[in-house]
């Protein structure tokens, strides 16, 4: 794109994310290019993007100069340069050690630092004007995640034209963990910038609406917030996945015989329990991991006939909590090994490591029971993607209650993963359940992802937004 059109303030449609939808790649050549990073967010807004001929807006991953503006499939696509600092400061530091913690219930101690805010004011300020600059008169902007809770508010100040929306992919905290934050009210004031802020579930669209009330005295009206003037709407809008392309790959051919392949190299055990997180403290793999020793000990599931494979994806590993869980989970998987295996058999293979998703997939398709015990998770698209992998029926979902996807998906086994005995009889439960309570327990679960996929999610946001009039900023009735 060139310079002049990427200035021209012409974007109907601009999107904001920490990162770009596309990942860095070298070909065999040795040549740069780029490749659409694996993601419901980019496959849900695609269309709209095309069609709009909407912009996108984010870090390209890598510290120093961004590249200049490109197009990549379609998607205009506005890189934001990081420093070495930015990336320290706002990402690893502000984003994912203070707040990521802070909004996961404090599972972790989250760690506040006043470089680290700086840092990230100033990238969200950066963000703000960037959109500030492509945004045609009026244009729907649409600000994700926790990286970039100031931007609203900043946006709002350049451009008042703009309809601006605010989705939160991670839970929004109760009022007395929220305020440990240094910069609450700043961040609330960043958030109410927004015409409209999306939240995963009904408990953070609460924990916003009396936050806004208790900390900024903002009026709580009918259909969202009073603040200094203008209404801005407040509602739950739960994120989900490509169902029909989910679908596609649990009935692919290549896919079906992969799994039938991964359980004979697993050794053909009674029972195939599967784990896929990212490798991150929420997800609760540590009590997970002590449930499933303790079901082996107590011959809840017989050693030699049962596996779990741990999937944990390499994530944020520059940062200290981080390291220390990954030593603590792969001592806890040595030692259970140690104790419970056999010549050629292991209780738990585990997988630090990436895949594509026929191999994810192949992996929902061989494994009896899906394990997804996070301790708390703003949505959880791993269980919806089993659930939707699923395709002849079968398969058992254990869920904690903390992840988001509870209050949709609720005939899966739903556990409090901070009680041991209760995920181990959640566990055990789901082994032992015959192929009709397994059926009987993901059809309505299935039919719910049929009629609430990504594309529903993404054009539910986007609709709302576009019907919130300009200037009154009333939002329209439904
Ligand atoms: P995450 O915390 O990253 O997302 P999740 O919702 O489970 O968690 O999404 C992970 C995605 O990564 C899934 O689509 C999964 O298929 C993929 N993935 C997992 N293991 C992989 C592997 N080994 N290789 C390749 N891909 C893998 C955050 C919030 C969630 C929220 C989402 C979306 O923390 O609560 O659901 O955003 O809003």
């Amino acid at each position: 794109i060139s310079a002049r059109q990427a200035e021209a303030g012409r974007y109907d449609l601009v999107v904001l994310a920490n990162r770009l939808p596309v990942d860095r790649t070298t070909d065999e050549a040795g040549r740069p290019g780029w490749r659409q990073s694996p993601g419901g967010l980019v496959t849900a807004l695609h269309p709209i993007m095309k069609q709009r001929a909407g912009a996108w807006i984010g870090w390209h991953g890598l510290p120093g100069p961004a590249p200049s503006p490109f197009v990549h499939d379609d998607i205009h696509l506005h890189p934001i340069a990081l420093t070495a600092d930015d990336v320290e400061g706002y990402y690893e530091g502000q984003s994912n050690a203070t707040i990521w913690p802070l909004y996961h219930d404090g599972v972790e101690q989250p760690v506040f630092d006043r470089a680290w805010q700086d840092r990230y004011r100033a990238v969200n300020l950066r963000f703000a004007q960037a959109a500030a600059r492509v945004a045609a008169p009026g244009a729907l902007v649409w600000v994700h995640d926790y990286h970039l809770q100031l931007v609203p508010g900043m946006l709002r100040e350049l451009r008042p034209d703009l309809r601006i929306g605010f989705f939160l992919h991670i839970p929004f905290p109760p009022v007395e963990l929220f305020c440990q934050m240094p910069m609450r009210e700043e961040i609330m004031r960043g958030l109410l910038g927004a015409d409209l802020v999306g939240f995963q579930h009904a408990q953070g669209t609460r924990n916003f609406r009396t936050l806004a009330a208790e900390l900024l005295g903002a009026e709580i009206t009918d259909t969202g917030i009073r603040y200094q003037g203008r209404d801005v709407a407040a509602d739950t809008f739960p994120i989900s996945i490509d169902v029909a392309e989910q679908q596609r790959l649990g009935t692919d051919p290549a896919v079906r015989s992969r799994a039938a392949q991964i359980r004979r190299e697993l050794g053909d055990p009674r029972t195939v329990i599967l784990a896929v997180d990212r490798l991150d403290y929420t997800k609760g793999i540590e009590c997970r991991l002590r449930a499933y020793e303790e079901l082996l000990s107590r011959q809840g599931l017989d050693p030699a006939d049962t596996v779990l494979v741990q999937v944990a994806v390499p994530t944020r590993q520059q940062i200290d909590q981080y390291q220390a869980l990954r030593e603590r989970v792969e001592r806890e998987v040595s030692r259970i090994n140690g104790e419970h295996a056999g010549i050629g058999r292991m209780p738990v293979h585990y997988l630090h490591q990436s895949f594509d998703r026929a191999e994810l997939a192949a992996l929902y398709l061989a494994a009896d029971v899906m394990a997804v015990t996070p301790l708390r998770d703003g949505m959880n698209l791993v269980a919806k993607e089993y659930v939707a992998t699923r395709a002849d029926g079968t398969g058992a979902l254990v869920l904690s209650e903390f992840a988001g996807a509870a209050a949709e998906l609720r005939q899966a086994w739903l556990v409090n993963p901070h009680d041991l005995d209760a995920l181990e009889q959640a566990l055990a439960g789901a082994a032992f359940a015959d192929a009709d309570e397994q059926r009987r327990r993901m059809a309505p679960m299935r039919e719910h992802l049929r009629r609430h996929d990504v594309n529903a999610w993404a054009a539910g946001f986007l609709n709302r937004l576009g019907r919130i009039a300009v200037g009154s900023r009333t939002p329209a009735p439904q």
